[in-house]
């Protein structure tokens, strides 16, 4: 491992935000202040963590359903997020959006998205916008397994395929589609092994160890920025919980569950930190710091207003 001491802290400091985040948000759902969907990321978070470290902040990504945790690897303001998902006047979209929608452009986030796959042909316009404007940007392109098995999919990594689009796209593949496990969906084991039909690398790799994510991501995004054209990569994970929320997860066996919180992010990121000899004083003032701005988020988005009907009417633009 050659990573500086700052990027494993930034990235132990990311995935703990994500964590808690969502275990606050969840605590939130329960007392009613947040309603309709919430689509925990925990216990995939090393992959939005480990990708998007690797990135500049003038390169772009296109999220999904359960995209907090790809808004917060980005740096986004975790008060503005957790006002969008209390559906606040204060938030990414005003309150518009809620939890499946946290977009924000000026910080190169093209949006998270309710429907599945639709951040794949988002993604790929994106990179032939850049390759026209012959940029430098990269595009992340986050989607899970159940997203492989859409239309858009082929068509779109072929199109990346044939025109050296700067895309990356990145299965997080947590096994499930809701219910439906990846192996009654799919009959190949490494699902990086469909880069073989657009003629591109495909990759697979743990996705819960951040570092492995990041270095990963080095040879794909040199590629793209050089005009070299898209990757494929999987990152094979597990959620620790239901589909949303409100699943329990019954179907979700039980021995499974435990391997793969074994293999948690937040532990395999200590072990990091611990190897380049930081001390538990050290790791627990970047716990501090999290849990700090966390509170910040909770006050503030109790606190803010909700979206006036004067205002919510003013954007609706008659044809
Ligand atoms: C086009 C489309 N079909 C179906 C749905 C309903 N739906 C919401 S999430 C989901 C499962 C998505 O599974 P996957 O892509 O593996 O993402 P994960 O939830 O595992 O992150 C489905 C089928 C939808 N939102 N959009
Ligand atoms: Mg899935």
């Amino acid at each position: 491992m050659n990573i500086q001491i700052d990027i494993l802290k930034k990235m132990y400091r990311l995935i703990l935000s994500i964590r808690r985040f969502e275990e606050r948000a969840t605590e939130q759902y329960r007392l009613g202040n947040i309603r309709g969907y919430l689509h925990p990321y925990i216990g995939e978070e090393a992959i939005a963590v480990g990708a998007i470290t690797a990135l500049e902040p003038t390169d772009y990504i296109t999220s999904t359903h359960r995209g907090h945790g790809h808004a917060i690897a980005k740096e986004h303001c975790l008060t503005t997020m957790l006002a969008e998902l209390f559906g606040k006047a204060t938030g990414y979209c005003k309150g518009r959006g809620g939890s499946m929608h946290v977009a924000c452009l000026e910080q190169r986030n093209l949006g998270a998205n309710g429907i599945v796959g639709a951040g794949i042909p988002i993604a790929t316009g994106a990179g032939m916008a850049i390759k026209q404007k012959k940029g430098r940007e990269v595009v992340l392109c986050f989607f899970s397994d159940g997203a492989i098995n859409n239309g858009v999919f082929h068509e779109s990594l072929n199109m990346a395929a044939i025109y050296h689009l700067p895309v990356i796209y990145i299965i997080e593949n947590n096994h499930y589609a809701v219910t439906s496990p990846v192996e009654a969906m799919t009959l190949i084991k490494d699902l990086s092994v469909r880069a073989t039909g657009y003629g591109i690398p495909g990759i697979t790799i743990d996705g819960n160890d951040a570092v492995k994510v990041y270095e990963t991501m080095q040879v794909p995004i040199s590629r793209a920025r050089k005009g070299e054209g898209p990757t494929l990569i999987e990152c094979k994970t597990y959620r620790f919980s239901g589909h949303h929320v409100n699943d329990p997860g019954l179907y979700m066996p039980k021995e499974k569950l435990e391997y793969w919180k074994s293999k948690d992010p937040l532990i395999i990121m200590r072990k990091y930190l611990q190897e380049q000899s930081l001390t538990d004083k050290d790791i627990q003032a970047i716990n501090a710091q999290v849990e700090k701005s966390i509170d910040e988020a909770v006050k503030f988005a109790l606190e803010s207003p909700d979206p006036s009907l004067e205002e919510f009417l003013q954007e609706i633009k008659p044809l």
